[in-house]
This record gives structure tokens, C-alpha cells and sequence, in this order.
């Protein structure tokens, strides 16, 4: 899988991708992370990537010929020349684990991140293949969201995350939210581990994890558990929390 980010702020992806499991997938070449500025790209010596918007209003927008030329010279260098070019906005369709399974699934993912009061029209309608928001709430710049998708599409690849069953058993993955997860010591300050997960009883165990995913996501989200693949037994259980 390969990043290819273009940005006002090149500096800000310096740290967040350094350490951890992307460091590591990006030194054994699991993962590519290219960091472009989009100022490589502007069209004048005085390196102009915003201009004022037409019809009046509040600040400066990202000019549409910067964008289009740092895409298509990111594009050039991809094989076979295509890849999803994702503009990060509030107006995106949410991102949630669903989306980052999809997005996994590419060799190539461009990622534009915008500034100022937001990107001409034109590189939404004609250069951006996706558009992806990481919640509904604003920020100054695309950067940070960008680093979210980064996260949770990387950790999706093979081999990027060490075992492969801790991030399929993370919360989303199952389409629940997670059981509790407990470690030593068995008391802490009185407060004792449930005994099933000191059995051993690794079928009794299982069957706890998953009802205490179901209840609480019954608590916290039940709008998940119309969408989450359940057994019968998962729904009789829930019948069960219902009637308390
Ligand atoms: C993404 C980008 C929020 C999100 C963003 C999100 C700056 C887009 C500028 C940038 C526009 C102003 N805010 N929720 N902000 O994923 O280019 O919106």
C-alpha cells in the first residue's frame, strides 16, 4: 500500500508517521508514505496556491491548478496511472471501519488535504475520485484527517499490525464495540478480574467476550447491532438485556 499525501504543511506528517507499527511497515516497505507540497505545484514565483472567492465571502480558497498539477504528477509516477484520490472535508461520507477495509483493498490511495476555507469547487467534482470525513466537526486543515485514514488503512494491511487477530478482534471489526479486556493483576485495589477469564475455559471464555460485546453494545450503540452480522444465540441474548 502506498500514501501519497499532498499538503500545505509537508513538516506536519513528520512525527505522527515516525514510531510504532506504520515506522516499522514503512522500513520492511510494506507501506509507502510520499509527502508532496502542494506549493511545489503553484503556477508563479510567488509559489500563489489561494485566491480570493468569487461572488465575496470570508477568506482565501485553494486555487484549482496547483491541485490538479501536484495530482497528476503523483498519478504519472503510479502504475497504470490510476489510483482513488481522496479530498478530506466535513462534507465526506463518514469514515468508519467499513470504509477503511475498502480503502485497504487499493495498491495506491492519493490523499488532498485542504486549507484555508476549502478547495475550489472544481477539484471536487473533477478531481477527487472520494471524498472522506473523519466526523462532523471542522478543522483547519485536511493534515489531520489524513493521518487518521493513514492509521486506520495501514494497520489494515497484512503484516502491518503484528498479529493479525488483534486487529480483527479490535471494536468495529466485529461490528460490535469490544469486550472488556483485562491483565495482571487478577485483584487490583480490591477490584477482582471476572473468574471465567482465569478458567481456561477458553469456550466458556468466548462466549462471555461475545456477550459482553453484545451488551455493551446494546448499551452504549445499539444503532451498531442492526448492522453487525448475529447469531441466534447473539439475539436471544439480546432479547434478554431487553427485558431487564
Ligand atoms: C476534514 C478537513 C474537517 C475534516 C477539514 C473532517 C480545511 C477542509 C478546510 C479542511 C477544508 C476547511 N475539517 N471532519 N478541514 O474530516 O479545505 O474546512
Amino acid at each position: 500500500m502506498r500514501f501519497h499525501v499532498l499538503t500545505l504543511f509537508p513538516r506536519m506528517f513528520d512525527s505522527p508517521l515516525s514510531g510504532g507499527v506504520i515506522e516499522r511497515a514503512r522500513a520492511s516497505g510494506l507501506l509507502g508514505i510520499q509527502i508532496h507540497d502542494i506549493r511545489d505545484h503553484s503556477q508563479d514565483r510567488r509559489r500563489t496556491v489561494d485566491d480570493y472567492p468569487f461572488g465575496g465571502g470570508p477568506g482565501m480558497l485553494m486555487k484549482p491548478a496547483p491541485l490538479f498539477e501536484a495530482v497528476e504528477a503523483v498519478m504519472a509516477a503510479i502504475p497504470g496511472g490510476a489510483a482513488p484520490v481522496v479530498l478530506l472535508s466535513p462534507q465526506g461520507k463518514r469514515l468508519t471501519q467499513r470504509v477503511a477495509e475498502e480503502m485497504a483493498q487499493q495498491d495506491h490511495l492519493v490523499l488532498v488535504c485542504g486549507r484555508y476555507e476549502g478547495v475550489d469547487e472544481r477539484v471536487r467534482q473533477h478531481l477527487a475520485t472520494d471524498e472522506i470525513s473523519i466526523g462532523d466537526y471542522v478543522l483547519s486543515g485536511g493534515e489531520l484527517a489524513a493521518m487518521v485514514v493513514i492509521e486506520a488503512v495501514a494497520r489494515l494491511v497484512p503484516g502491518v499490525v503484528g498479529s493479525c487477530e488483534s486487529a480483527l478482534s479490535d471494536s468495529f471489526t466485529t461490528g460490535l464495540l469490544e469486550h472488556p479486556q483485562y491483565t495482571r493483576p487478577a485483584e487490583f485495589r480490591g477490584w477482582q478480574v471476572p473468574e471465567i477469564l482465569l478458567s481456561g475455559n477458553h469456550g466458556q471464555i468466548a462466549r462471555w467476550r461475545r456477550r459482553e460485546s453484545l451488551r455493551r453494545t446494546y448499551e452504549r450503540r445499539p444503532d451498531l447491532l442492526e448492522s453487525a452480522p448475529l447469531t441466534g444465540e447473539d439475539r436471544e441474548f439480546i432479547e434478554s438485556l431487553r427485558r431487564l
